[in-house]
């Protein structure tokens, strides 16, 4: 058996054959009990999880990601060296689904880097078909930042060089060859890069195997395990099933140790609203950009695509043997149940959650433009999507702000999806949200905004470190392709 198909264009009418052999129907038998403090309770979620899954939720354990090691290390930079290929992934028990990988594998290897010391990654196109990669949240030269029409070609290899010289975040990498986005990504293009920095380590934050990046994302599947993809340009894909780092709703084993846990929504175009057991507090501390100035108490974290959120979680709070189910209360009901901690014995504790502030975000200097983007669909000759009107036009440049300035953009959304907008390159701040307040947890770094239907949201990019092309689009990925995506140029 060998499912890959080279060219995107291949894969439409092959995937339109597996649909209709209908989902892989099995029945969910176990699970969507939450045990607090010795006492079982079934809750709403878990019972309507029970219900609606198409697969047994809490079988497997949560798998974590291997760290990718570099090859060489030479004063002042860490040499990577990866193979982008096709692998299989056992993804569902005793199935094996083709993906493509990073080292073939789904997701891809962690790297984790530190400020002040840079990366060279690099990437060999070992697939039949262009891709290339982009580090999603990073400060990255424009050469170097995987803009859609920098493509490495089958049998290629290219050294992205990333200087780390931003604070702390968790990052990502994913495949941005134009028009295919939704397919490599779904079927496994992706990874996480995540930045430490002193200023982290100063603050006594949970490290190693209590600093957990959680990787978000729904999928179908057919009868032989593969995954399924229908495309829906309107709506974006939407799975039945809701993976963590590759596995369908896991467990994770826990001490009674405060843990850091780092979500990333890497759907194509599902957004979570996730909640911890009945209503229990997560401490963010965290957003795409880095650390908050302060932390902020939540009982519900909502993430839009390629939006990350980190939180403290303290299992102290829990007896062993408590298990506490992570909810999404967004969504169609086999999509509630995320995963589930198990909590076992501890010992000492040497990491806290901080209680004052964590840091001190830079002021911007004033805006000296003001824009505004309409994000809509456009009907005529095929379901396209707009910015301002526009569509992704390599040879156009959509707008030239000048290197170390910063503006007032306003998404100003009319249609009925969301869009989660995406800034390559440099940072934002939200200024306004025309549907309430900006929230606590959404006042740090961002690059990445989920606009809601009806809403107008205000953000300040500032066009900094970098001069150069760079692009902006939705990260729903299904509207990035066709063709939400406009091109800027910083000028010095
Ligand atoms: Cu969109």
């Amino acid at each position: 058996m060998n499912p890959f198909r080279p060219p995107a264009d291949a894969w439409s009418r092959r995937d339109f054959m597996r649909n209709s052999m209908g989902s892989f129907a099995l029945l969910c038998t176990i699970g969507g009990t939450e045990t607090l403090g010795g006492k079982k309770v079934v809750t709403s979620a878990a019972r309507r999880a029970r219900a609606a899954l198409p697969f047994a939720p809490f079988q497997r354990d949560l798998p974590i990601m291997p760290l990718l090691s570099p090859v060489v290390s030479e004063p002042g930079v860490d040499v990577y060296d990866v193979d982008i290929r096709e692998g299989l992934a056992e993804i569902l028990p005793g199935f094996q689904t083709p993906i493509y990988g990073y080292e073939g594998i789904y997701p891809g290897p962690t790297i984790r880097a530190r400020k002040g010391r840079a990366a060279i990654v690099r990437q060999s196109n070992r697939l039949a078909f262009d891709t290339n990669v982009h580090l999603h949240g990073g400060y990255v030269p424009a050469a170097h930042d995987g803009h859609p029409m920098d493509i490495i070609e089958p049998g290629a290899k290219f050294d992205y060089s990333y200087p780390n010289d931003q604070d702390a975040a968790f990052l990502w990498y994913h495949d941005h060859a134009h028009g295919r986005t939704a397919k490599t990504l779904y079927y496994g293009l992706l990874g996480a890069y995540i930045l430490h920095d002193e200023r982290e380590r100063e603050l006594d934050l949970p490290r190693d195997e209590y600093d957990v990046p959680l990787i978000l994302a729904d999928h179908a599947f057919n009868k032989d395990g593969s995954f399924r993809y229908s495309e829906n340009v309107d709506l974006g894909f939407r799975g039945d099933t809701i993976l963590v780092n590759g596995a369908v709703t896991p467990r994770m084993r826990v001490e009674r140790r405060i843990y850091r846990l780092r979500f990333l929504n890497a759907s194509n175009a599902r957004s979570y609203d996730l909640r911890l057991g009945q209503g229990r507090e997560m401490v963010q501390i965290a957003s795409d950009g880095g650390l908050l100035a302060w932390p902020v108490r939540r009982t519900s974290v909502p993430l839009h695509p390629a939006e990350r959120i980190e939180v403290l979680v303290d299992f102290r709070d829990f007896r062993p043997g408590s298990e506490i189910v992570l909810h999404n209360d967004a969504g169609e009901s086999s999509t509630k149940a995320v995963m589930r901690f198990d909590v076992v014995r501890g010992g000492p504790e040497d990491a806290r959650i901080p209680r004052g502030r964590m840091r001190t975000l830079e002021r911007l200097p004033a805006p000296n433009a003001s824009r505004r983007w309409d994000l809509t669909l456009a009907t005529t000759g095929g379901v396209q999507w707009r910015i301002a009107g526009r569509g992704f036009d390599p040879t156009r440049i959509d707008v030239r702000p000048r290197l170390g300035s910063t503006e007032l953009w306003q998404w100003h959304n009319p249609s009925r999806r969301v869009h989660p907008m995406h800034l390559h390159g440099m940072l934002f701040r939200i200024v306004e949200r025309s549907s309430g307040v900006v929230h606590r947890g959404e006042r740090g770094w961002k690059d990445t905004i989920g606009v809601l239907p009806g809403e107008t949201v205000t953000v300040q990019p500032w066009f900094a470190p970098y001069s150069g092309k760079y692009v902006f689009h939705c990260h729903a990925l299904e509207h990035g392709d066709k063709a939400m995506m406009l091109q800027l140029e910083v000028v010095a």
